[in-house]
């Protein structure tokens, strides 16, 4: 803070260093084993989605190939991927999951 002359106080900010984080988003892969149950649960489990929003994205997982399941810090996006994969292992399914930074 830097007084002038007279009462009033001007505020000065900082020249900005540090670029806002890098976001990644976690995709997860379409295969023809994994349960579209299973899925579903999985969305709702580790990425807090309803019902119905899990089951819509599991529905343009299985119809596109993949999807985006949530966008997160990198380090947030490395534990869900770690969580879903070690969910799946557990499960016997082939399911896979991705991070990937966010254009
Ligand atoms: N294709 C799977 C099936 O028909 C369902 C599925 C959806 C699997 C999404 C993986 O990420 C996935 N049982």
């Amino acid at each position: 803070p830097k007084r002038d002359d007279g009462d009033s106080v001007v505020l000065e900010r900082r020249p900005q260093k540090t670029a806002p984080p890098r976001m990644y988003q976690v995709v997860m892969l379409n295969d023809d084993y994994t349960p579209m149950e299973f899925v579903v649960v999985v969305l709702q489990e580790f990425f807090n989605k309803d019902r119905e929003t899990a089951t819509q994205i599991m529905l343009k997982i299985h119809l596109d190939g993949r999807g985006v399941c949530g966008v997160y810090p990198r380090d947030v996006a490395a534990t869900k991927v770690n969580q879903v994969m070690e969910a799946a292992v557990q499960a016997g399914h082939p399911l896979q999951c991705i991070s990937e930074p966010v254009e």
